[in-house]
C-alpha cells in the first residue's frame, strides 16, 4: 500500500525538457504543452490531435489502484467521449467516457464499448477544472469501481465484469488538459481533492559544499523559474559527500494540511568515470537521505516522497515544510 507518485508539473514540463522516465509518465504528440493551473503553477494540456500521455505503474500489473487527476475537458461532438484508458501495454482494457449529458461511464474493451458501469447525468462538464478519483478493483465478476469528482461520490459500483486482465497503465488521448495527479496500488487510498505545490529554492544555507556554474549563489543557480534551464546556470561538485542545502520558498498563505512532500532533483554527469547522487531533505536537526541514484551524461528527473516529516514521524506540519531545507549530495 503507497502512493506511488505526486506529480503537479508546476516545475515546468515541455517538449524539450529532460526525459520523464523516472516518474512514470510518457507523452507524445507535438500539441502536448504546459498551460496555466487552475490555482496558479502550471498544468498539462494536450490540444491537438497526436498528444497524449501514459502513466506506467512501477511493478507490472496491477488489480487495485486509487487515483486522482484535475482534468479540463474541452468542447466536443455529441456521444461518449474517451477520458482515461486502462491499458496492459498498448492494449486497451477499460475506458472511462463522459457525454454531453454530464454522465461519467467505464467501458469494457477498446472503442468505448461495453458500458459497465454509468453515473446519472450531469456530473462532468466541459471547458471546466474538475477533480476525478478513482478507486478500482479490477475483476472480472466482482469488480469494484468508485468515483468522486470535487470530492463528492457520483458512482459506487460492485460486483462488475471488469474484464480478466489487469492493468499496467493508464493512458490519456487528445483534448484535455490536467494537473495534480496521484496515484497509489490499492482501491481504499483516494487522498480527497487537493494540489501540488511547486517551491523553488531561495537561499543558501552553511551547507555549501557545490560550486555556482556562475557567481556565488547556489541557490539562484537551481531556482529556474521558467522551467528547467539545462547548463544555462547550474551547480556542481566531484567531491564525494560534498552536500548543497538550500531554503526553499514557503508554502502560500492559508494552506492548513499537508499530505506530502516530495523532492525533485534534475542532475546529469560530465565525468567519465561512475558518479551517484542523492537528494537531502532536513527538517528540524534531521537529515533525511534520498534514493541514491546512478548518473549519466543527460539530464533526467530523480524524485522522493515523504508522506511524513522524518523529524518527528508524523504527518508534516505546514510550519515544518517552511522551514525544510533541501538539495544534492555526491554519494560517488
Ligand atoms: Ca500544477
Ligand atoms: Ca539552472
Ligand atoms: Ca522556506
Amino acid at each position: 500500500m503507497a502512493i506511488l507518485v505526486y506529480e503537479g508539473w508546476d516545475w515546468a514540463f515541455d517538449r524539450t525538457s529532460p526525459a520523464l522516465t523516472n516518474t512514470g509518465f510518457a507523452f507524445s504528440g507535438s500539441a502536448a504543452g504546459i498551460r496555466a493551473g487552475v490555482f496558479g503553477g502550471r498544468a498539462v494540456e494536450m490540444d491537438g490531435g497526436d498528444a497524449s500521455w501514459t502513466y506506467t505503474w512501477p511493478g507490472g500489473a496491477l488489480g487495485s489502484m486509487s487515483f486522482g487527476i484535475r482534468l479540463f475537458a474541452f468542447v466536443k461532438a455529441v456521444g461518449d467521449t474517451d477520458v482515461i484508458q486502462f491499458r496492459n501495454g498498448t492494449t486497451v482494457l477499460l475506458q472511462l467516457s463522459q457525454n454531453t449529458h454530464g454522465i461519467v461511464r467505464m467501458h469494457r474493451g477498446a472503442a468505448l464499448g461495453t458500458i459497465v458501469a454509468e453515473t446519472g447525468p450531469g456530473y462532468m462538464r466541459h471547458e471546466a477544472w474538475q477533480y476525478l478519483e478513482v478507486e478500482m478493483v479490477r475483476d472480472a465478476a466482482v469488480g469494484q469501481l468508485r468515483l468522486w469528482l470535487d470530492g463528492v461520490q457520483i458512482l459506487d459500483a460492485s460486483g462488475l465484469n471488469l474484464g480478466a486482465t489487469n492493468p499496467t497503465n493508464i493512458f490519456m488521448t487528445n483534448l484535455h488538459a490536467m494537473d495534480d495527479f496521484y496515484f497509489a496500488n490499492t482501491a481504499t487510498e483516494r487522498q480527497g481533492e487537493g494540489r501540488m505545490q511547486g517551491l523553488l529554492p531561495t537561499a543558501d544555507t552553511a551547507a555549501k559544499a557545490w560550486v555556482a556554474s556562475t557567481g556565488t549563489n547556489n541557490a539562484a543557480m537551481v531556482d529556474d523559474p521558467s522551467g528547467f534551464n539545462s547548463d544555462t546556470d547550474f551547480v556542481r561538485s566531484a567531491t564525494v559527500a560534498a552536500l548543497d542545502l538550500y531554503d526553499v520558498a514557503d508554502l502560500p498563505a492559508g494552506v492548513a494540511t499537508v499530505k506530502s512532500v516530495k523532492t525533485r532533483r534534475v542532475s546529469r554527469k560530465d565525468d567519465a568515470t561512475v558518479r551517484s547522487l542523492r537528494t537531502v531533505l532536513k527538517s528540524g536537526a534531521t537529515s533525511q537521505n534520498g534514493a541514491t541514484a546512478a548518473q549519466i551524461t543527460t539530464y533526467d528527473i530523480f524524485d522522493d516522497v515523504y508522506g511524513l516529516d522524518p523529524n518527528t514521524g508524523a504527518a508534516w506540519a505546514p510550519s515544518a515544510v517552511d522551514a525544510a531545507q533541501v538539495g544534492p549530495q555526491v554519494v560517488a
